[in-house]
């Protein structure tokens, strides 16, 4: 058997073992649920195992969507208790109260230009443009044509220093008493979030709670989060013209051209050479050399600063393990703390489109020889989180078969 055919007989072992029947968990000892973006790069994987399995994926993922629209970033099928916050602490019977970047989006594209699909898609047409629209109505509070996260844990990078400075004005002491279990689940609690970070993550759940459900006290306009509702609107354009549903195209189109002006007009700084966050509640910029303030780069070149920033990634965020989550030269790197500097999979296959097969063939590498762990440090490689991490083993799959196809 070939490198190639081993690290793909892993991949599907790996997901195969965190298959719970209709969706699969991140990982069976961290994280016992659905997210909905972990969920979505898993169908990506399943595709190349069994293209069924993976619109089962999707499809149970929007059993849990709401009536406005948002796909939760949670679903509790099964009220297990091992892990925290659960149900009780979103004030939900099933699922978290946030949302998480609709790459459900993504990978149904992924599906459908496989083959698979198109008569289960087209009738999630209505259901998919509510997903992406609700971002647009609830997730722009100063009506600037940009995206923000109502919480760390809606864009999925929990951790990631352009949280810091509106999470400081969050009062700890507004969460409720609770106890954490995912320190006792990793190696080295040193990299999860600290106590105090996971108080003030419990305060804006409450926050969100009492403001029913809309945005709380934490509203941080996001270059990642936009990117991402820009693509999933790029993916449902094409659909609705493969489907003839030209007002659905017509407005999926003005809705991304929308959010491409307020990036650039709002968040670019030509000054960084890179996008920034606002914290529309705080009312102050914030500006990490972060990956994520490169995301519009996935936009392709007709984004402003594409050039620049594709060159500031092969410099100075071209570490042993790229993509490091910080730039390795500023203060806020920190090699093993969950999304502060480690290298994540996701991220490599988010960016890999644009900065071509060094990246797909590195990530290949670090996978093969550490395993499917959650996180990387970008210097040494070595695998932290937890091990059995369904999204680095779903994406490596992908990675492999694109590599294969020659589309990396
Ligand atoms: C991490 O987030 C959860 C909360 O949603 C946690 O720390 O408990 C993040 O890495 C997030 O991006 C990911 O979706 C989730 C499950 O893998 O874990």
């Amino acid at each position: 058997m070939s490198q190639g055919e081993s690290l793909k007989a892993r991949a599907e072992a790996q997901l195969r073992s965190n298959d719970r029947d209709r969706y699969t968990v991140p990982s069976s000892r961290l994280y016992p649920h659905q997210w909905a973006w972990d969920s979505a790069f898993a169908a990506i994987g399943w595709l190349h195992i069994d293209p069924q399995r993976a619109l089962l994926e999707l499809t149970t993922l929007f059993e849990g969507q709401w009536d406005d629209g948002r796909v939760p970033h949670i679903q509790f099928h099964i009220l297990t208790g091992d892990y925290f916050p659960g149900p009780d602490s979103w004030g939900t019977e099933r699922t978290s109260t946030i949302s998480n970047p609709p790459v459900w989006m993504l990978a149904l594209e992924r599906i459908f230009e496989c083959g698979h699909g198109h008569e289960q898609i087209r009738a999630m047409m209505p259901a998919l443009e509510r997903s992406v629209t609700f971002f647009h109505q609830q997730r722009d509070p100063l009506d600037w044509g940009v995206i923000c996260t109502a919480h760390p844990w809606e864009n999925g990078l929990d951790n990631c220093p352009a949280w810091d400075a509106a999470l400081e004005a969050i009062n700890p002491e507004d969460a409720p008493q609770f106890t954490r279990v995912d320190k006792e689940r990793v190696e080295d609690p040193e990299q999860r979030p600290t106590d105090d970070q996971y108080k003030r993550y419990m305060a804006v759940v409450e926050s969100i709670t009492r403001a029913g459900f809309g945005l709380g006290d934490f509203a941080v306009y996001d270059p990642f989060l936009t990117t991402l509702v820009v693509r999933a609107e790029g993916v449902l354009g094409r659909f609705a013209q493969h489907f003839g549903m030209e007002d659905v195209a017509q407005r999926a189109a003005q809705r991304a051209q929308k959010l491409r002006q307020g990036l650039v007009q709002r968040l670019w700084s030509q000054e960084l050479g890179r996008y920034r966050f606002y914290d529309a509640r705080g009312k102050s910029w914030i500006s990490p050399d972060a990956l994520p303030a490169y995301s519009p780069l996935m936009l392709g070149d007709q984004i402003e600063g594409y050039a620049q920033m594709k060159a500031t990634l092969k410099a100075d965020f071209w570490a042993t393990w790229p993509l490091p989550t910080v730039n390795p030269s500023s203060d806020l790197f920190e090699p093993e703390r969950y999304w502060r500097g480690p290298a994540w999979i996701n991220m490599n296959w988010l960016f890999a489109p644009e900065l071509g097969s060094e990246l797909v063939d590195k990530t290949l590498e670090l996978l093969q020889k550490v395993g499917f762990w959650e996180y990387f440090n970008p210097h040494t490689g070595r695998g932290l989180g937890t091990d059995g991490f369904a999204w680095s083993a779903a994406l490596g799959l992908d990675l492999m078969v694109r590599r294969e196809e020659g589309s990396s």
